[in-house]
């Protein structure tokens, strides 16, 4: 067994929409445990820390835009195999096509060429976690 953190964003879109509560209690119900929660206004220098995997990307300006536009919820959840299995409760990135059942899949669509609008990020390995949650949570 491998116990894990994940951070996880609530996206300005899924706080404006008054998703935060739904979002944050379907990855609870999964079995997952709140470590750390928290409401922020992300500034620029942080948003370019937590995506600098995506520096130079045709995407990366409007997201970053778009995780200025509003609050954001992080939150660390832990649980053994939680990065995956976040993963799997939020859907694929694009919205439109994410499955039904997931977070994405359920409450998101393309708005207009914005796949950036998905509702949450999450962690991508052990690695990008502990890096992530020294950013939001430092
Ligand atoms: P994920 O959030 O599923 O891990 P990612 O790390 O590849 O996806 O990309 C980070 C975010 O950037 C993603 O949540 C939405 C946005 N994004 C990714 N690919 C995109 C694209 N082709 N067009 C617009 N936005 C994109
Ligand atoms: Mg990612």
């Amino acid at each position: 067994m491998s116990v894990e953190r994940t951070l996880v964003l609530v996206k300005p879109d899924g706080v404006s929409r008054g998703l935060t509560g739904t979002i944050l209690s379907r990855v609870e119900a999964k079995g997952y445990t709140i470590a750390e929660l928290k409401r922020v206004h992300a500034t620029r220098e942080l948003l370019e820390e937590h995506y600098a995997e995506h520096v130079g990307k045709p995407f990366y300006e409007p997201l970053v835009e778009f995780m200025l536009s509003g609050p954001i919820v992080a939150a660390v959840f832990e649980g053994e195999r939680v990065i995956e299995g976040f993963r799997s409760v939020a859907g694929t990135t694009d919205p439109t096509t994410a499955a039904p059942g997931t977070i994405r899949g359920d409450f998101g669509r393309d708005w207009g060429l914005k796949v950036q609008q998905n509702l949450v990020h999450g962690s991508d390995s052990t690695e990008s976690a502990e890096r992530e949650i020294g950013i939001w949570f430092a």
